[in-house]
């Protein structure tokens, strides 16, 4: 092959303080880890020489710790887009002085690049398991918006990734859409459709760069269901199961969208365990470990996704049975397997977590106490704004109890009242549809509050009593104010807030 050959320190001295690089993959799932960890180790000597030295990032979504770890610890990133989930860069980008971090609709990222909302990258750091002479690119375990970024960088480096099989060829459905107003319908009408390419094909011109590497991708593992996160499985499930009964979701059941960590791959398990639910098909955008274990119980027989994020024994599986495997996953672009008109026509089934919801089914999935960042809003708005039924999922405490998930009123909104149509906790159910402000307090107090905290949101109710959605504004911080001083919600005292105003 006639591209450059080179290590990943050449490669990463390519570029410059002030670039803007577009990585490939989504998740950890193929993210670059060679060409970002030199590129750090560029950042690191530069700082101790007393240079600049910081890069925009855009990823997919999150990465592994390889890029983000790496390049936050070199304090190497001037701003990052469109999510995360890495410890080292939750603390930079949380420091005031650290990244200005721009938490971002998923499907949304590679249009607003192609709008120039956003600077243009200037390099595209791509994971490949293939390339060819003449520019055709076969990505890897991840697609996320590599697409886009390899169509409008100016510069592109490979990272070709003898880990992953080369059979991954066939597995991918490259389609960009395209832009307003010669926009079409998207030809996806279920789970399985393809509109688009195998591979990725770019200007060979302008791939400066290949490194080799045979990295495994950094996906951390799950821990098993517990008791609380398969209570609320089963809650899901059950809850599923009466929809079918009732006529509500067709007998042949509906496209499954779910979110990502332990508590989505417990609520999957529960799915694939319940003989209620007929054997199903997932548009999503993370395909983890227990799409796989129900693919091979064929209970699931089609993921469509945007990553195959499963841990490094269950992909190497995936890879040694690509004859049973091979027809049954679809890697597509985030803002395909995120978009928000296909998810509205196919009538996902959509289920994300929460990390706190209020009374009236706002969610906050994102700020803690209302300011430090998690992770970001990830994919979980494209589904729950378009979903056939959003369902929002979380334990009913955190932190050993010293934190309701349910407070009066969420001190970061990211899906509205709107939008949420069931709310699901360990203690059951609240389905929200068609209801009134005042019914939905009522259904979610009575059905998804830890019983220590019953009497607590009774209480805020009863000194809430005006409007449509009634608040006491003096109080409905109470909670968290209260877990700010003390560092324990059940020590709320909602008279004291109302006598100090
Ligand atoms: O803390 O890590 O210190 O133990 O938050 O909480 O219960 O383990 O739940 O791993 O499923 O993550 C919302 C963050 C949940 C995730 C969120 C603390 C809790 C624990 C994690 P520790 P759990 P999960 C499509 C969907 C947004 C993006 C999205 C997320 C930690 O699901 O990032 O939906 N979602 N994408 O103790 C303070 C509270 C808390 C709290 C929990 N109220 N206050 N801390 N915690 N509730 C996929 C993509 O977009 C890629």
């Amino acid at each position: 092959m006639s591209y450059k050959f080179m290590t990943a320190a050449e490669a990463a001295a390519m570029i410059k303080n002030g670039d803007v690089v577009g990585m490939s993959g989504f998740t950890p799932a193929g993210a670059p880890k060679e060409v970002t960890l030199a590129l750090a180790a560029i950042a690191e000597k530069e700082h101790a020489e007393g240079r600049e030295f910081k890069i925009g990032v855009y990823t997919g979504a999150s990465t592994g710790a390889s890029c983000d770890g790496a390049l936050a610890k070199a304090k190497a990133m001037s701003f990052r887009t469109p999510y995360q989930s890495n410890k080292d860069l939750r603390a930079y980008l949380n420091d005031p002085e650290g990244v200005d971090y721009y938490d971002a609709h998923l499907s949304m990222l590679a249009q607003e690049l192609r709008y120039g909302f956003l600077p243009k990258p200037t390099f595209a750091i791509i994971e490949a398991c293939d390339l060819t002479e003449n520019g055709e690119i076969v990505l890897t375990s991840g697609v996320g918006n590599t697409p886009t970024f390899a169509r409008l960088a100016d510069k592109i480096i490979i990272e070709l990734n003898a880990r992953h099989s080369k059979r991954l060829r066939g597995m991918h459905d490259i389609y960009e859409p395209l832009d307003p107003p010669a926009r079409h319908e998207i030809p996806i009408y279920a789970p399985a459709d393809r509109a688009g390419s195998e591979i990725l094909k770019v200007d060979p011109k302008k791939i400066v760069a290949v490194v080799e590497t045979n990295r495994k991708d950094e996906v951390g593992g799950f821990t098993a269901p517990d008791e609380i996160t398969s209570r609320i499985g089963k809650n899901v499930s059950e809850f599923l199961t009466a929809e079918i009964k009732a006529g509500r979701i067709p007998s042949s059941f509906l496209p499954i969208q779910s979110g990502v960590g332990n508590i989505a791959n417990a609520v999957m398990d529960e799915l694939g365990n319940n003989p209620h639910i007929p054997t199903f098909k997932m548009y999503t955008e993370v395909i983890q470990d227990a799409v796989i274990d129900l693919m091979k119980k064929g209970r699931i027989d089609f993921a469509s996704g945007c990553s195959m994020t499963v841990t490094d024994p269950v992909l190497q599986e995936v890879y040694d049975n690509m004859d049973f495997f091979h027809n049954k996953i679809l890697l597509r672009p985030q803002e395909i397997s995120n978009n928000p008109g296909l998810v509205r026509r196919m009538g996902l089934i959509t289920i994300n977590t929460a990390l706190e919801a209020d009374i009236y089914g706002n969610v906050n999935s994102t700020h803690v106490t209302g300011t430090k960042m998690m992770n970001g809003i990830g994919g979980s708005c494209d589904f729950t704004r378009n979903a056939y039924i959003s369902i929002f999922t979380t334990p009913a405490t955190a932190k050993d109890g010293m934190i309701s998930s349910i407070v009066p009123m969420v001190s970061h909104l990211d899906q509205s009242e709107h939008s949420v149509k069931v709310l699901i906790t360990e203690y059951g159910v609240a389905d929200l549809r068609g209801k009134s402000p005042r019914q939905r307090a009522q259904l979610i107090i009575d059905n998804c509050v830890d019983p220590i905290y019953k009497p607590m949101l009774k209480e805020y109710l009863s000194i809430a009593t005006k409007g449509q959605t009634p608040h006491n504004l003096a109080a409905c911080f109470g909670m968290h104010r209260t877990f700010i001083e003390t560092g324990d919600m059940r020590k709320t005292d909602f008279s004291k807030f109302i006598s100090q105003n």
